[in-house]
């Protein structure tokens, strides 16, 4: 257990997730108990349906639109209105829409009453923009929910607050101009909304979800979303509403911001968090091609085992999937997603327990697939998702730390028993030579308490000042666990010093820490090694591109590193131009050595440096050259991607540091793109 891994300068960010606020005038035993069927189903249909699959992405020649067409072609509203009469879908067969759902095991169903287009799916009195106003002529809503409660699967409303069509909503389109915004009233339009709500909640039974959608234009806000969410819960006290109902939805990762905002759960939408949140209720969205609407030619489908593995990832962090299918203007499900429903049913007829009712895993990776867990009168079940089933037949668990009562595959119905030993910190279940599963077999194992985990010491780090902050990432409970570090350079043992979070630290610093179980080390050693340069000035006496030029100089010693993408924010670039960088230590110091990070990505004419040359100074003003290397030309080929390279100074004294880095210049005859201006991307340079 001695491996070490080195964590680089950068810092360890958590993702800038928030919480979901709880609902007003509501206890949390009361919430929990609204919320109760929705945490438990895991998995629903989301169904994108509307006067858009008429077009079925295509318009002029343009195949790329979806449910935004109307804005993506900027169609003028008389022209999309004669869509109405094209919206004949006869093939419409509720009872086989909620067969297939339920078959694939889903739990809900959440359709579009009306997308931002403004067309209604249901009968209105409100607007004569609805199915009714088509030759169908049939109220979609009340079919399809009245298909959902025979099944027992919960229909939801998807509406968007965003409508192109009602003369009182702004804003316009900006390409909008063949209608006039005088006269028109958002407060008009909040009071016709909340009477189709009305609608909604009054005409087809107890709704599940009311899915909110389009709240981000400037007319909505946050008193408005507060309002919203009270009328509807007034209207059917038991509904759930996603946090669209307001304004802080923290952009497309979906979750709540800071504060106390309306809102029963998040909303990431075609993306999946890095990790749960303990507390809070969140649905990843997710198409199952590229487009919510039908879109004919969209053939980039995710395959039937993505599809899986995102089920169990999901459900692992305590999240719901909601799959979506955007029905064509017949009234049929692609083929594609039909096929993909039924893969996904035939998993989940052997495996559903694995996912429903289900909690976020104890564990904070696997290296072999994911987990849920169920837990009830102390005991607990973990199921243990394997996607990479183990060639040596042994699943290895780590860091479980009980002696389960017995395992078992959930797809062996006499739940034959797994032989379990251990290794260590390491539970190690016995299991059969083939997977029960190509995708996600699942091996259920029972204890007779609840699941403590030991967890390898994580930490995050920020600069503070002249120094930074450490705080180890979540406190493990168990008893006799304890983090250890050092700040000499030395690797932790039983006796450094015990990690009481938040460690304080002045550059340059050297932080080793693990994890010890009854003064046995548990995981890796982290090491965190930050140089002197850190937060330091930089003057550049070369220019990088306006366009690549991160948080300016500063970039090159925030101890921050840009990635393999370009175009990451992180990344200064010249463009046919070298590099020369100063950096001021702010007093005399002695270097060991000095690093430059840069970037290769020959396909987009960013090449490595032909010649770096170091040199130091006390005033600023004469350099002495300290050591140079020359790069054979073509030696660019061999570094694709992040490279660092490291010149040893033999214990200068000195303030300030140079840094200069020659260009390519064009780039080479044997490169597509030959004689073109070549990028050179630097991104840090480490004094240390
Ligand atoms: O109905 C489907 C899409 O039509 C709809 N939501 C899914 C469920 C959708 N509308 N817009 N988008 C998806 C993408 C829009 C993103 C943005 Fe924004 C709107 C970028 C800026 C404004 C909201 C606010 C997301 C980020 C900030």
């Amino acid at each position: 257990m001695n491996r070490t891994i080195h964590i680089s300068a950068c810092a360890i960010l958590l993702a800038g997730l928030g919480t979901i606020a709880p609902a007003q005038s509501e206890t949390p035993e009361q919430h929990n108990a609204r919320m109760q069927w929705w945490r438990e189903a895991r998995f629903g249909l989301f169904i994108h349906w509307g006067l858009y699959s008429v077009p079925a992405g295509e318009w002029k020649g343009e195949t790329s639109h979806g449910e935004w067409i109307r804005e993506t072609a900027r169609i003028p509203l008389q022209e999309y209105d004669k869509f109405l009469p094209r919206f004949n879908p006869v093939k419409f067969d509720p009872d086989e829409w909620v067969r297939m759902a339920k078959n694939a095991g889903m739990k809900y169903i959440v359709i579009t009453s009306k997308h931002h287009d403004g067309f209604c799916l249901f009968d209105s009195k409100e607007t004569d923009f609805d199915v009714m106003s088509t030759p169908f002529k049939r109220d979609i809503m009340k079919e399809l929910s009245e298909a959902c409660r025979k099944e027992g699967i919960t229909i939801c409303w998807y509406h968007s607050i965003m409508d192109w069509h009602h003369p009182d909503y702004l804003p316009r389109r900006e390409w909008e101009t063949d209608r006039p915004t005088e006269g028109a009233s958002v407060d008009r339009y909040v009071e016709h909304m909340k009477r189709q709500l009305e609608e909604l909640t009054s005409n087809y039974g107890p709704i599940g979800v009311l899915w909110f959608d389009g709240e981000w234009e400037k007319t909505w806000n946050d008193a408005r979303g507060r309002d919203l969410y009270a009328y509807v819960r007034s209207l059917q006290p038991g509904i759930i509403i996603n946090n669209r109902v307001g304004a802080g939805r923290a952009g497309m990762e979906g979750l709540t911001t800071e504060g106390a905002f309306a809102a029963d759960f998040g909303t990431p939408e075609q993306q999946i968090p890095a990790t749960g949140l303990p507390g809070v209720d969140w649905e990843t969205c997710m198409t199952m091609n590229d487009h919510w609407g039908y879109n004919k030619n969209d053939k980039n489908w995710k395959s039937a085992k993505e599809l899986l593995q995102m089920l169990a990832d999901i459900a692992s962090k305590g999240g719901n999937f909601l799959l979506n299918i955007g029905p064509t203007a017949e009234g049929l499900f692609p083929p594609e997603s039909v096929e993909r429903l039924s893969a996904i049913g035939e998993w989940m007829t052997v495996n559903s327990e694995a996912i429903y009712g289900t909690q976020a895993s104890p564990f904070r990776s696997l290296s072999w697939g994911r987990c849920t867990q169920k837990e009830a009168n102390g005991k607990t079940v973990l199921y243990l998702h394997v996607f990479d089933w183990p060639a040596d037949r042994t699943l290895v668990i780590p860091g479980l730390l009980h002696e389960p009562e017995r395992a078992y595959l959930l797809s062996d119905a006499k739940q034959s028993a797994l032989a379990l030993s251990r290794d260590g910190f390491n539970m190690v279940i016995a299991v059969p030579r083939t997977p029960p599963d190509p995708i996600n077999s699942v091996v259920v194992v029972e204890l007779k308490d609840r699941a403590s985990v030991l967890h390898p010491a994580e930490f995050t780090r920020s600069s503070k000042g002249d120094g930074l902050e450490i705080v180890l990432k979540s406190e493990v409970k168990e008893k006799e666990y304890v983090v250890r570090y050092t700040v000499d350079g030395s690797l932790p043992t039983v006796k450094s010093s015990e990690f009481s979070s938040p460690v304080k630290l002045k550059y340059p610093a050297v932080f080793k820490a693990a994890a010890f179980y009854k003064d046995k080390q548990f995981g890796e050693v982290t090491i965190m090694d930050i140089p002197l340069s850190v937060g330091k000035r930089v003057t550049l006496t070369t220019l990088p591109s306006v366009k690549y030029n991160a948080e300016g100089a500063s970039s090159l010693s925030d101890g921050m590193f840009g990635t393999n993408e370009y175009t990451d924010g992180k990344w200064l670039g010249f463009e046919q131009s070298d590099l020369e960088a100063v950096v001021d230590l702010g007093e005399s110091s002695t270097i060991h050595n000095v690093t430059l990070t840069y970037l290769v990505q020959t396909a987009a004419w960013i090449f490595g440096p032909t010649e770096i040359e170091y040199a130091v100074s006390d005033d600023g003003k004469t350099f002495q050259k300290v050591g140079a290397v020359k790069k054979e030309p073509g030696q660019w080929k061999d570094e694709r991607g992040v490279n660092r390279f490291s010149r040893d100074l033999n214990r200068v004294k000195a303030r300030y540091v140079r840094v200069s880095a020659k260009n390519i210049g064009v780039c080479p005859d044997d490169h597509a793109g030959k004689g073109g201006k070549a990028w050179l991307f630097v991104d840090e340079i480490s004094v240390r």
